[in-house]
C-alpha cells in the first residue's frame, strides 16, 4: 500500500506566514555516538538551539585556517570559480563554498573529532558534510545576512527531508559587538516559520549574496524573539558555535576596520539525505548541497 505522507513543513506557497511546531527531536543521542559534549552542554543545546564552545582550536590552528583562507582569496583562478560568491552589487568576495574539498586544512578540520564527534552525538548517527563555506565579512564592507532558518532553504531548495542537521561555525577572528557577529533567536528551533514568496529558478545565484525569499515575516520574528530573546555570539577566534539547522539567525554588516571570518560546516545525518527539491526546482550544485559526496566522515 502506498501511503502519502503530507509535508509538515510547507513553505513558499501563496498563503501567509505561519508557525509550525517542530516534529523531530533536537538531539538524537544514541549511546554509541555519545562522546563530544557533556550531558549539561547537550541539554543546553537542546533547550536553546545552539551552543558556544570557547577555545576549541588553538592559535596555531586558527592561523593555519586563516592562511588557507588568504591563499584561496588571492588565487585568481579560484576567484573565477562558481564556488566564489561576491557581495551584493560589488566584486568583493563574500563567501567561498565547497572549502572542505578546495583546501586540505578544511578537509582536516571537518574530520576533527572536536567538532565531528559533537555532530555525530547530536544527530545520533554517522554524518556527512551537506555544505561548507568560508564567510569573509570583510572590513568596512561586509554586508549583513538577514534573518533565516537554514533548514527552510534546505527543505525547499534542496529537498532535505527532516531537521536532522547541525551547523558548526569555527571563528577565525574574534567576534565582537562591532564586527557583525552571529545573532541567534534562542529556542526558535522548536518552530518552523513557513515563509511567503515563490522561489525563482537558480535562486542561489542571488540568494547567497542577499536573501529575498525564504525569510520569516515580521510577526513571526516578533513572536519568537518575545519568547526567546536574542543573543549575539561574542567570542574569541578558535571558538566554535554549533546551531540547529532550524534556529533562526542573522548578522549585521561589518563596519569595523577588521575582518570577521569563519569556516562554516553543515553536518547532515546519513539518514537524512536529500530528495527532490520542492516545486519542481532544479537541484542546486554539489558545492551548495551535497548529493554525491555523502559517504560518512571517519
Ligand atoms: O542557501 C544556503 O544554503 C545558504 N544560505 C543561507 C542564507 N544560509 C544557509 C546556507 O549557507
Ligand atoms: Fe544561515
Amino acid at each position: 500500500m502506498n501511503v502519502l505522507v503530507a509535508d509538515p513543513y510547507v513553505s513558499r506557497t501563496d498563503r501567509g506566514g505561519a508557525l509550525i511546531v517542530r516534529q523531530e527531536p533536537v538531539v538524537y543521542e544514541q549511546g554509541e555516538y555519545a562522546q563530544g559534549l557533556t550531558a549539561q552542554q547537550l541539554q543546553r543545546y537542546e533547550e536553546q538551539g545552539f551552543l558556544v564552545l570557547d577555545g576549541v582550536f588553538d592559535a596555531d590552528e586558527v592561523q593555519q585556517l586563516w592562511q588557507t583562507l588568504q591563499q584561496l582569496e588571492s588565487d585568481p583562478q579560484l576567484r573565477k570559480r562558481p564556488e566564489c560568491v561576491r557581495e551584493p552589487n560589488s566584486q568583493i568576495l563574500r563567501s567561498v563554498f565547497g572549502v572542505h574539498y578546495l583546501a586540505e586544512a578544511v578537509a582536516q578540520m571537518v574530520r576533527d573529532p572536536r567538532v565531528l564527534d559533537v555532530a555525530k552525538q547530536i544527530l545520533g548517527s554517522e554524518v556527512y558534510v551537506h555544505q561548507s563555506r568560508i564567510n569573509l565579512k570583510p572590513a568596512l564592507n561586509g554586508k549583513e545576512f538577514y534573518w533565516h532558518s537554514d533548514f527552510e532553504t534546505w527543505h525547499v531548495e534542496d529537498g532535505m527531508p527532516a531537521m536532522r542537521a547541525v551547523s558548526c561555525s569555527v571563528l577565525l577572528t574574534d567576534n565582537t559587538a562591532c564586527n557583525g557577529p552571529l545573532m541567534l533567536i534562542p529556542q526558535s528551533h522548536r518552530q518552523f516559520v513557513s515563509c511567503q514568496g515563490e522561489t525563482p529558478e537558480e535562486n542561489y545565484k542571488t540568494s547567497l549574496r542577499q536573501q529575498e525569499v525564504g525569510v520569516p515575516d515580521e510577526l513571526s520574528l516578533r513572536l519568537l524573539t518575545d519568547q526567546g530573546g536574542l543573543q549575539a555570539v561574542e567570542a574569541k577566534a578558535g571558538s566554535v558555535v554549533f546551531f540547529d539547522c532550524n534556529t533562526l539567525h542573522a548578522s549585521a554588516g561589518n563596519l569595523s576596520p577588521w575582518p570577521r571570518a569563519n569556516v562554516f560546516v553543515v553536518y547532515n545525518s546519513v539518514e537524512n539525505q536529500l530528495r527532490q527539491p520542492k516545486y519542481g526546482l532544479a537541484p542546486r550544485p554539489e558545492y551548495v548541497a551535497a548529493r554525491k559526496h555523502v559517504q560518512p566522515l571517519m
